[in-house]
């Protein structure tokens, strides 16, 4: 038996407002295109089998035209693979909270040969195949009863589907998805375990796989810079594992970071410079961070602004995460203190006065997201300024 495995497409995931000659967002044609080209190479591989181990969607309300685009896409699929049965489960990002939203995943089953499993825990059973596929989508792994995580003892292939953050990642922050347990899983029981949630490839052991997204669509998406997306192909027979690349994405390129402690302004547009244009193949059209450590405010102003909006303007996401130095005393004792930006202050507040009132919740991750999102504002900011 052939099965192809991938997870986490996020379709309709946007970012950075800029938009191509349709007026759509061009991160989400990125996806798409890539989406494409992940069901295009699935129909020449055409396993017996395809999983999608979560996060078809990247909100549990996507636009319409990114549920008209999947479902194009996937009964284009039918027609090129008819004898692949498809296995689509729910993730985090794609299951509403409330039961009764009704989940969109469900329209994916009305196309011949597809089956979805978006809430409660469900057994499918290919007899063709020999085969039984246990689905554990997202929600059914917060239910107040557990499913009984068990191989069906009639089938000679058993499969195990499940979308959440696996133990053995050790990640800073799960967001909101399920914890799972090689304890609770017994990996070693199944002929393959099919994960999804996490966005980079990782093999956890040699029958328990993440894919990875197919495109980098992270929260901290220059965790994803440089590692390649793809899709798994397994031939159970004789265990032969495939990764497949997918081609199409966008580069992120997470640069060396500068130390700009003491250094004039002069200085640091040179070193911003010449780290630009050190990007093989130029920075047209790519998703490129900068980190500058220690500029203090009056240098960053000092800057060459005008060039780092052609920068931006050539990329299609140019961070320059100029950084200024440490607070040291961040608590009066004595010495008049100058005011906190509005990031020191939030990250002070984080880290030392608030009090989580769950444990599920890792401080440095809310920080960096924190410190993220009001990047994200000062750059939005500048855009507008510049408009
Ligand atoms: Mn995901």
């Amino acid at each position: 038996m052939r099965l192809v495995h991938t997870a986490d497409l996020h379709l309709g995931y946007r970012a950075y407002h800029r938009t191509n000659a349709y007026g759509i967002n061009i991160r989400e044609a990125d996806v798409a295109r890539v989406f494409r080209e992940l069901l295009e190479k699935t129909a020449k591989i055409a396993p017996d089998l395809l999983l999608i181990a979560g996060d078809i969607f990247h909100t549990v309300r996507p636009s319409n035209a990114a549920i008209a685009d999947a479902f194009r896409q996937f009964s284009r699929f039918r027609e090129k693979a008819p004898d692949t049965a498809v296995v689509i489960i729910a993730g985090n990002h794609d299951s509403p909270r409330a039961a009764e939203t009704g989940n969109i995943l469900r329209l994916f089953a009305e196309i011949p040969g597809f089956q979805v499993a978006h809430q409660e825990p469900k057994r499918l059973r290919f007899p063709a195949l020999d085969t039984a596929v246990l689905c554990l989508p997202h929600n059914s792994l917060f239910a107040e009863r557990q499913p009984a995580i068990e191989p069906d003892p009639d089938a000679g292939i058993n499969i195990l589907m499940a979308h959440g953050a696996h133990e053995d990642l050790k990640l800073i922050s799960h967001f909101g998805a399920a914890l799972l347990r090689s304890s609770d899983i017994k990996p070693a029981e199944w002929s393959y375990v099919a994960l999804g949630h996490y966005h980079l490839y990782e093999s956890l052991a040699p029958n328990m796989i993440y894919p990875g997204a197919i495109e980098r669509t992270s929260m901290d998406v220059w965790s994803e810079a440089g590692r390649p997306k793809g899709f798994v192909e397994l031939e159970t027979e004789d265990g032969k594992m495939t990764f497949h690349e997918l081609e199409g994405t966008r580069p992120v390129i997470d640069l060396k970071p500068i130390a700009g402690r003491d250094l004039p302004p002069r200085e640091l547009n040179s070193l911003i410079e010449s780290a630009l244009e050190g990007v093989s193949g130029g920075i047209d059209e790519k998703i490129i961070r900068l980190r500058v450590f220690d500029v203090p405010r009056d240098v960053y102003r000092e800057l060459d602004h005008r060039k780092i909006r052609e920068y931006r303007n050539q990329a299609l996401h140019f961070n320059l995460d100029a950084r200024p130095p440490q607070v040291t005393r961040l608590s009066g004792s004595g010495a008049p203190g100058r005011r906190l930006t509005l990031r020191e202050e939030l990250t002070e507040f984080l880290k030392h006065r608030w009090k989580p009132d769950s444990r599920q919740v890792d401080r440095e991750a809310l920080i960096e997201l924190g410190r993220r999102y009001l990047q994200e504002a000062e750059e939005a900011e500048a855009l507008e300024d510049r408009e």
